[in-house]
């Protein structure tokens, strides 16, 4: 039987290019090697507020550009999280045996409760639902980008002591992060990773933008005052656009760039990344022509993974001596 991989994305803005090289061009690399099953992950995408009528069109917007971006339907099962309802059953069952202390830790949990007016228990419980996610298949697999692995330590933990509480019953996850592309900066602030929810026009590169906005946004992107590319002393902004450029063309190399000014550099960067997203935009707008793909794929992944995880949630509830 082959592993099982389990992935996710929030539904919660437009993906951007640190979610392609963080994410789903790994998941599409390694798709075939695996059993696998990527997630559009709703109820994280609530632990802030989202307008209704948008989120019920990010999800299926989202499920569009996984399958745009590489991931095939008929190997992988794409799901809606919220369709299966092992994910939240199961999220509350860990919730029981995790103390509150390895939670209020998380550094997502205190850079996004910053942000928020009223703080919802739903944002501290984020990681825990994210461990549901992966134990509820028994994944042993979570390709991620490098802002997670704090999660995926916790969902071990979660499972290691699920596990010595009630008996063998979680397979044990490992982090699997891509080799270039693990952690994309702004590009208005490179001490800050891209994120979806970060403000800013020139913050993100979409997976939807159109060739032009991303030379522009590109153009602006913050580097230094030096006037050309010093491999030796290589200042975060411009150490960023390389790692973004090397990603989606690997012949960018540190060396190939070497002293090149910094307007021809991103004007280099801006080919290799529209070359990049063209072909993705391309099979996006071909996917979405037809309103009722994306709903069969997701009923079609769902259907798949409804008895992994039943077959799980039962497991974990004999474990625990609850009514089965
Ligand atoms: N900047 C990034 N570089 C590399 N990988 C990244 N990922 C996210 N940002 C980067 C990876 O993409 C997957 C989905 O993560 P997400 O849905 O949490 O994306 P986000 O852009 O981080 O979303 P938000 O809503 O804006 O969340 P916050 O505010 O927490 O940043 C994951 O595998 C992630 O590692």
């Amino acid at each position: 039987m082959k592993a099982r991989v389990l992935s996710g994305v929030q539904p919660s803005g437009q993906l951007h290019i640190g979610n392609y090289l963080g994410a789903l061009k790994n998941w599409a690399e390694i798709q075939g090697h695996y059993e696998s099953i990527f997630c559009i992950v709703d109820l994280h995408a609530i632990t802030v507020y989202q307008k209704p009528e948008e989120l019920s069109a990010k999800i299926r917007e989202t499920a569009a550009l996984f399958i745009a971006a590489g991931i095939d339907p008929d190997q992988s099962s794409i799901v809606v999280q919220s369709s299966v309802p092992g994910h939240a059953e199961l999220a509350w069952l860990l919730t029981c045996v995790t103390p509150l202390g390895w939670l209020y830790r998380m550094t997502q949990f205190k850079a996004k409760a910053e942000k928020q007016e009223t703080v919802g228990d739903g944002l501290l419980q984020y990681p825990v639902l994210m461990a549901a996610d992966i134990l509820i298949y028994q994944a042993s697999i979570v390709p991620v980008g490098e802002d997670q692995s704090q999660h995926l330590e916790l969902a071990r933990d979660i499972a290691q002591r699920f596990n010595s509480l009630y008996g063998e019953t979680f397979v044990m996850p490992a982090t699997h992060l891509p080799t270039v592309g693990a952690r994309i900066m702004g590009l208005d602030d490179p001490t800050q990773k891209m994120s979806k929810s970060a403000a800013g026009a020139g913050h993100a590169i979409a997976l939807l933008d159109d060739a032009k906005v991303i030379q522009k946004k590109i153009a602006r992107a913050t580097t230094d005052s030096k006037p050309a590319i010093d491999t030796e002393e290589m200042g975060p902004g411009i150490a960023n656009l390389l790692t973004i450029a090397q990603a989606c063309d690997s012949s960018l190399t540190k060396e190939s760039v070497a002293g090149m000014r910094y307007g021809d550099f991103k004007k280099r960067v801006a080919e290799a990344v529209i070359a990049r997203l063209e072909p993705i935009q391309q099979r996006y707008r071909e996917i979405t022509a037809d309103a009722a793909y994306i709903d069969g794929v997701l009923e079609r992944g769902r259907q798949h993974v409804l008895p992994i995880a039943e077959d799980t949630i039962s497991k974990v509830k004999r474990a625990m001596g609850l009514y089965v």
